[in-house]
């Protein structure tokens, strides 16, 4: 359940949030196909409760397994992933099976109804008995207190929503169909929601009941790609590591580290080492992220801490690390745009959903000449510099970090193999000559000239951006000046004149 079955060199993601699934399939042919990207996650496709202001978090409060959305219905669903498939771009589902809804009754975006309260759920049906209770003895309330209380955390409710038991042969059934019709559509995995909240033998067994993959699209015997969303910093919280064997994980602790280092809260050199060393799990059982749809307005993080859309150089140069560097599975997330409003240290428009027109449908994604999108959609994963380092990782393919050089503070370089380098320049102290990056550094590359593949791209032969000329012996100038538009530039092969 690891292998995200990418087609050739490919090795992103991109979560395209709230995106409908007719645009997604135009994406895939348009872009994400001819700019490398391996797959797309897309947001729950089953139906949830419709709640005041759409939110974007009721997608996260399921009503049935319909396949059902303001994304889209089934048939859209099923000609997106047969578009993406044919582009070489897979498609991974948000899974949400830990829970249904909180105690409010309602409407379901497929039409069903729901009662929270007496735990009904027609569209499925679930009833009473299909939820934990006091038998599993949790906390006199229901709710889960002590995160790091295993027995708590699993049988309990994570902020009020309906606590399946997972248990329950009759419930996995459910979820099995539901999984199983996804993957005979022809997904390739699932990104499971609230992962730490479900014991890992009950998901253990969901998945030894699940199809191999579609062989219109995968070759025999393939399994579904399922990673985890497990929030685990260390300390004595639920380790990451009771989900490895089930998939990978994603590895928060990557995204923390990461952004404490481009904050300037730890120095840059550092990161030689990056990965295991730092207590990280090993790079096969990762996949890895920036910023995410929770993160970006301060859900399972902080605010201010993490890096969102609203701080872009951050964000690029950070992003650029991760595609730069050789651990786990990259996601990239592109988010659309919201008004934030922080008081407190809280975004109080942390709720605001998609992007919609005034009757509610979320609104199409309108490419521009400059490949920017309509302003209502950031698509951070179409912004020159992320896009050109997906690009980059494809070239890197498996080579080894080499000829890593820091000024033993806040400015990096290193290069993939022979294919591709890149500097980074993040140094706050010091005189403007300090600051700069400026330095004859061995590059890895063949000689030649090539183009920073951040400050534009190369056409007719031409470098739209900077450009370095590299020696027989593999050295070049490198300069990133403290006050650039970037905080980076990039090199490689596929990007010589
Ligand atoms: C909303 C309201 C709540 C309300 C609830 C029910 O915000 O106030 O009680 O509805 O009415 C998303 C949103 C939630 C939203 C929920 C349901 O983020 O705000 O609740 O949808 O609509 C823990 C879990 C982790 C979970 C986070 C949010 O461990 O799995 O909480 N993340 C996933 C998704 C979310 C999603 C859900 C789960 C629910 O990514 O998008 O919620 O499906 C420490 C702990 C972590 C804990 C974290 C919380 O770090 O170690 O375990 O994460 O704090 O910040």
């Amino acid at each position: 359940f690891s292998n995200p079955h990418f087609i050739g060199n490919r090795s992103v993601i991109t979560h395209l949030m709230e995106w409908k699934y007719d645009d997604i399939g135009d994406e895939c042919e348009r872009f994400l196909g001819p700019y490398g990207y391996g797959g797309v996650q897309v947001s729950p496709v089953n139906e949830h409760a419709i709640m005041d202001g759409r939110p974007w978090y009721e997608r996260y409060q399921p009503v049935s397994y319909d396949i059902h959305t303001r994304s889209g219905d089934e048939q859209q669903f099923r000609r997106m992933v047969q578009r993406c498939n044919k582009a070489g771009v897979r498609i991974y589902v948000d899974i949400v099976l830990n829970h249904m809804t909180d105690g409010q009754s309602g409407l379901g975006t497929n039409g069903h109804h729901y009662d929270g309260v007496a735990m009904q759920y027609p569209g499925v049906p679930f009833g009473p008995n299909d939820f934990h209770g006091h038998e599993t003895r949790p906390t006199n309330d229901l709710e889960i207190h002590n995160y790091s209380n295993r027995i708590e955390a699993r049988n309990c409710r994570l902020v009020g929503l309906r606590d399946l038991k997972q248990q329950s042969e009759y419930v996995k059934q459910k979820q099995v169909d539901f999984l199983n019709h996804l993957i005979d559509i022809g997904v390739a995995g699932f990104r499971s929601d609230a992962s730490t909240h479900q014991w890992p033998d009950d998901l253990r067994s969901i998945y030894s009941r699940l199809h191999n993959l579609n062989n219109e699209f995968f070759t025999e015997n393939s399994h579904p790609f399922i990673y985890h969303e497990t929030i685990y910093y260390g300390g004595n919280g639920i380790n990451s590591n009771e989900y490895t064997s089930l998939g990978r994980i994603i590895e928060f602790r990557f995204y923390k580290e990461i952004t404490n280092v481009f904050r300037n809260n730890n120095q840059l050199r550092w990161l030689r080492n990056f990965g295991t060393e730092w207590g990280l799990v090993p790079s096969g059982d990762a996949l890895v992220m920036i910023d995410s749809h929770d993160l970006r307005v301060g859900h399972t993080g902080q605010l201010g801490f993490n890096i969102n859309c609203f701080e872009a150089r951050l964000l690029k140069a950070a992003t650029a690390f991760m595609l730069a560097w050789n651990y786990g599975i990259p996601r990239v997330m592109s988010s659309y745009f919201w008004d934030q409003i922080i008081r407190d240290g809280k975004d109080v428009n942390d709720w605001v959903g998609p992007p919609t027109d005034q009757h509610g449908n979320i609104l199409s994604v309108h490419p521009n000449p400059d490949m920017t999108c309509n302003h209502e959609w950031i698509c951070e994963h179409r912004w020159r510099e992320i896009y050109n380092m997906v690009k980059f990782k494809l070239i890197a393919g498996q080579e080894p970090v080499n000829n890593w050089w820091d000024n033993g503070d806040n400015q990096i370089a290193f290069s993939r193999g022979n294919r591709a380098f890149i500097a980074i320049n993040l140094q706050k102290n010091g005189n403007d000559h300090d600051k700069n990056l400026q330095k004859r550094l061995q590059t890895g590359l063949p000689p030649g000239i090539y183009c920073d593949i951040i400050s534009g791209n190369l056409i007719n032969n031409r470098c739209m951006g900077k450009s370095i000329q590299v020696d027989k012996n593999g050295l070049s100038d490198i300069y990133v000046g403290h006050d650039e538009f970037d905080a980076f530039v990039a090199y490689h092969i596929g990007a010589r004149v």
